[in-house]
């Protein structure tokens, strides 16, 4: 199993065999309440009845067409409505078909990028450490997470990283961006003094760092990234997964921010976590570089057997439909009170050292068992599991992520079920 502690599941399996809006149902017949939207991805809540009819309706009208030379009307559609969706100047998109290979994908098009426009002396990557980019050679190479490096051998080589941005002894129990650590996007002019800009292909980073436990850019850092990398001529990629599709209350993280990047990585909550689906949003001018030559020639040599699939974009373009008829960005902006409000009402319960949030995003950070990192969370989440919530926990931090759809009431079950966790926890 993926990501999974294997022989502990297998003694004590947690099954769920339906789900519906905020609900699953387990195996034993018991309702537990979705506080993570799946893996950050099902944002309009689960069995919406037009994404399920979109998908339906699709796979009996054209299941499957070939990627590579040949296209179909739903392809385009999508792609036009994630421009016109998008951060003005990202208007080219290219499909994949998960976060992982949104990151691939993002990575090679910004190091042939460089070189179509005659600066190939551009090979390196800048990464972040504790930045989690999927688990492919690309992500875990510029990503920043021990274990998922550590195994790997020699991953790619040319990658350096820019410091993470969490500190607890100036932020914790910041609401929303912390004060302090703008300071720390200067380290990206340290790695062009050391490197040269002429060998920066790409700097790579989420907005707000969601898989190692909630980062949030301190006030100023992602201008200061923009600001840094235009003056070099080096690429900002917002790796965007989580943060797309009205996680923070916006279309994207970028427009939250106002920090414009020149690519965007996403995935997930594309099509509602129902169908693997990613798209890479572009600028015009990525896109232009590499329309020259020959016209009969393929310009750019990348793509998946199941890249724009059918039911795939049927599944985005319903799941986009939802967002918007039910107006769920501005649903979670407007929670974004109360949701801070109930997750800083846990602060001085046991063991809590920090708790974070912004849009629809929280985490509770708690003082590792001396000697046994990850145990403590690990029971949290079993605990809560077993009391009717499923929550994410990464080493010693739990996240919450709930559908956009969450009623107050919803809000107030899952913090008082947390607080019943911590305070039963040793
Ligand atoms: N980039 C980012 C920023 C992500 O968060 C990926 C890439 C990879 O996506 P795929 O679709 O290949 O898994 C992710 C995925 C968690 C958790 O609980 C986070 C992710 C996936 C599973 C669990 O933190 N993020």
């Amino acid at each position: 199993m993926p990501f999974t502690a294997n022989r502990q599941f297998k003694k004590n399996p947690r099954m769920f065999v339906g789900a519906e809006g905020m609900y699953y149902t387990t195996a034993d017949g018991r309702q537990v309440m979705d506080g993570t939207a799946g893996l950050w991805c099902v944002n309009a809540g689960h069995k919406r009845p037009r994404i399920v009819a979109a998908i339906q309706r699709q796979v009996a009208e054209l299941d499957y067409a070939p990627a590579f030379q040949m296209g179909h009307p739903k392809a385009f559609e999508l792609a036009a409505r994630l421009a016109n969706m998008a951060p003005a100047g990202l208007d080219h998109v290219m499909y994949t078909n998960s976060g992982s290979e949104s990151v691939e994908t993002a990575l090679k098009v910004a190091l042939a990028y460089q070189r179509a426009r005659g600066e190939g002396s551009r090979f390196r990557l800048i990464g972040r450490v504790r930045g989690y980019h999927g688990v492919n050679f690309g992500g875990i190479s510029v990503g920043g997470i021990v274990p998922n490096r550590k195994m790997f051998g020699t991953l790619l080589t040319g990658v350096d990283h820019l410091p993470h941005t969490h500190d607890l002894a100036r932020n914790a129990f910041t609401r929303g961006q912390p004060e302090h650590g703008v300071e720390l996007a200067d380290e990206l002019e340290k790695l062009v003094q050391l490197h040269d800009a002429s060998t920066i292909a790409a700097v790579m980073v989420e907005p707000v760092a969601c898989s190692t436990g909630v980062l949030v850019p301190p006030k100023g850092y992602l201008e200061r990234l923009r600001q840094i990398t235009e003056k070099h001529g080096i690429l900002l990629i917002f790796d965007e997964v989580i943060t797309a599709f009205g996680r923070l209350g916006a279309n994207f993280g970028a427009d939250y921010f106002g920090v414009t990047p020149d690519i965007i990585n996403t995935a997930k909550g594309l099509t509602n976590g129902i169908i693997p689906m990613g798209a890479v949003l572009v600028k015009k001018e990525i896109h232009d570089a590499f329309m020259t030559g020959p016209e009969h020639l393929i310009e750019f040599f990348h793509g998946y057997t199941y890249s724009g699939n059918p039911v795939a974009c049927a599944a985005a373009l319903a799941t986009l439909d939802t967002y918007r008829d039910e107006g769920l960005f501005e649903r979670a902006a407007g929670l974004a009170d109360y949701w801070a409000d109930a997750l800083h009402s846990l602060k001085g319960l046991p063991h809590v050292i920090d708790i974070r949030n912004i849009g629809l995003i929280g985490a509770v950070e708690l003082e590792p068992i001396a000697g046994e990192p990850t145990k403590r969370a690990f029971a949290a989440f079993i605990d809560a599991y077993e009391k009717g919530c499923l929550i994410r926990t990464t080493g010693d931090i739990i996240a919450l992520s709930p559908p956009l759809i969450v009623e107050k009431a919803e809000i107030d079950q899952l913090i008082s079920t947390l607080g019943k966790v911590l305070k039963a926890l040793r």
